[in-house]
């Protein structure tokens, strides 16, 4: 907690946080960083020509009978985000190595289920709602801290009507999918591991999953159909696989092929009773979705890097047109330059998101990846290092060794004022098409980083 507190002083010096407009007191919970506050007010969900705002227009045109939602501020109460839907008090998500913290008792959404009860509540019966959701998150080309979501739900009456109701549905959307070009690989919708609510008539939650997934894959066929983006010119391929979450029961994920790997898109499930309950929709049975519409816009454009949504350059932004979908063309791939940083983690140890978004507050959206590539734990101290690997990249030029080490400078700067312990060393490793030229030490061995991480790591 004093680690997080050091970290948010460094970035913001004062004794409020505002965001939106607001303030609100700093306390020892506040771990919100500057880079992330300047992302709030961009809304990219909110312009009707930049790819996110585009997907979403999509997406609601989709379901036209659902009630479109998407101007809910970003700070919500960790009631909202975890305890309305049940998440146990020791869900990793809920700590701070994961979430954005204003202060003890405001926070930034890490999900557009945040919002599921408040928008239950207003007796919406089926809707969509779009908004910017925040995470501490590993660093690489499909993460980003801040991402958009699109949550949908859906409720059906619990008596007789409500099975009718579902049935129609059911049989309409799977007449119109059986026609489709499409391959998805399906699971069982309710198992022994993924169970139907004890509340629920069995039949009936399997006639919802049913429809939840029938609906989905509805929409996948309408925005992926005929479009074989999803890498070196293969057919789409989906498949849904068995998830958990705190407020669904079945719950389910969705996976798309994209660039040789499977991405998941979605999750979703059948909404657990007590949220209903919580939001006063009695006798009533749904399911809910959550879209990373990112992920979705990544495979549809063929957008390779997830730090591009945020690209002010012309050269991305005039590529897209309302109501369209035409693949993207990258304007260039400027050099990577890869840098290594080794570091005694301190004593409270450091989480990897920390040391990510340590890394992302001091050199924003030039960083294209942090990897770990070693940890290391010294035989007689039992004192443990760890080698990551930051690859500094520009998206729009070419930057230069000298810029790239100022960044990485800045990085190590930032890690003195959390690592009590001495830096073991910092490497610096300047590639091209992934050779290594320097240092020479690296050549050494036939784990060079490892060796060289190890061998510093004990020379201390
Ligand atoms: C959720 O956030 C749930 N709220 C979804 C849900 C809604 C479940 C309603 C049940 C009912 P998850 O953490 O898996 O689930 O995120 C949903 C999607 O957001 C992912 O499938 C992925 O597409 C996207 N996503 C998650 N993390 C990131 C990230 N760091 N950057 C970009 N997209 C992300
Ligand atoms: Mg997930």
């Amino acid at each position: 907690m004093a680690r997080c507190l050091l970290l948010s002083r460094t970035s913001l010096p004062d004794e409020v946080v505002t965001v939106l407009g607001e303030q609100y007191p700093k306390d020892a919970k506040t771990n919100i960083t500057s880079s992330i506050l300047s992302k709030v007010s961009r809304k990219l969900h909110l312009q009707p020509s930049h790819p996110i705002g585009i997907l979403r227009s999509l997406i609601e045109a989709h379901y036209p009978s659902f009630t479109a939602l998407s101007n809910f501020s970003p700070v919500v109460t960790p009631a909202m985000n975890f305890d309305d839907l049940s998440f146990p008090l020791d869900h990793p998500g809920r700590s701070l190595t994961d979430s954005y913290y204003i202060n003890a008792h405001r926070m930034l959404r890490t999900h557009t289920s945040a919002h599921e009860v408040e928008t239950f509540a207003k007796g919406i019966r089926q809707w969509l709602l779009t908004a910017d959701v925040y995470r501490r998150d590993e660093i690489d080309g499909s993460h980003y801290p801040v991402f958009h979501q699109m949550e949908g739900a859906r409720i059906f009456s619990h008596d007789p009507s409500g099975i009718r109701e579902l049935e129609e549905d059911n049989a309409r959307l799977a007449a119109r999918l059986a026609k489709a070009n499409i391959v998805i690989e399906d699971i069982p919708h309710v198992t022994a591991t993924n169970p139907a609510q004890p509340s629920h008539d069995p039949r009936h939650a399997e006639l919802v999953a049913l429809n939840l997934k029938l609906s989905l894959n509805s929409l996948i066929l309408d925005i992926f159909g005929g479009r074989a983006n999803a890498g070196e010119g293969e057919p789409l391929r989906v498949r849904w696989i068995e998830a958990y979450f705190p407020f669904t029961s079945p719950s389910f994920e969705v996976e798309v092929m994209f660039g040789g790997k499977w991405l998941e898109i979605l999750g979703c499930g059948v909404v657990l009773q007590s949220t209903l309950d919580k939001a006063k929709v009695p006798n009533s049975i749904g399911w809910a979705f959550g879209l990373g519409l990112e992920r979705i816009a990544m495979i549809l454009y063929s957008i390779p890097d997830i730090r591009l949504f945020w690209s002010e350059d012309p050269r991305f932004l005039s590529q897209f047109t309302p109501g369209q979908i035409k693949t993207f063309k990258p304007f260039s791939k400027y050099p990577a330059c890869y840098k290594d940083v080794s570091f005694w983690l301190p004593d409270q140890a450091m989480h990897e998101n920390d040391f990510c978004d340590l890394v992302r507050d001091a050199a924003g959206d030039f960083v294209e990846d942090v990897k770990l590539v070693d940890a290391f734990t010294h035989p007689k101290t039992k004192r443990n290092s760890q080698c990551f690997r930051i690859n500094y990249r520009s998206m729009d030029r070419s930057l230069s060794n000298d810029e790239a080490n100022a960044l990485h400078a800045q990085v190590v700067s930032r890690l003195k004022n959390v690592c009590v312990y001495l830096l073991v060393r910092v490497d610096h490793v300047r590639t091209t098409s992934n050779t290594i030229i320097k240092p020479r030490l690296l050549h050494l061995a036939v784990s060079p980083v490892t060796l060289a991480h190890g061998r510093a790591a004990l020379e201390e």
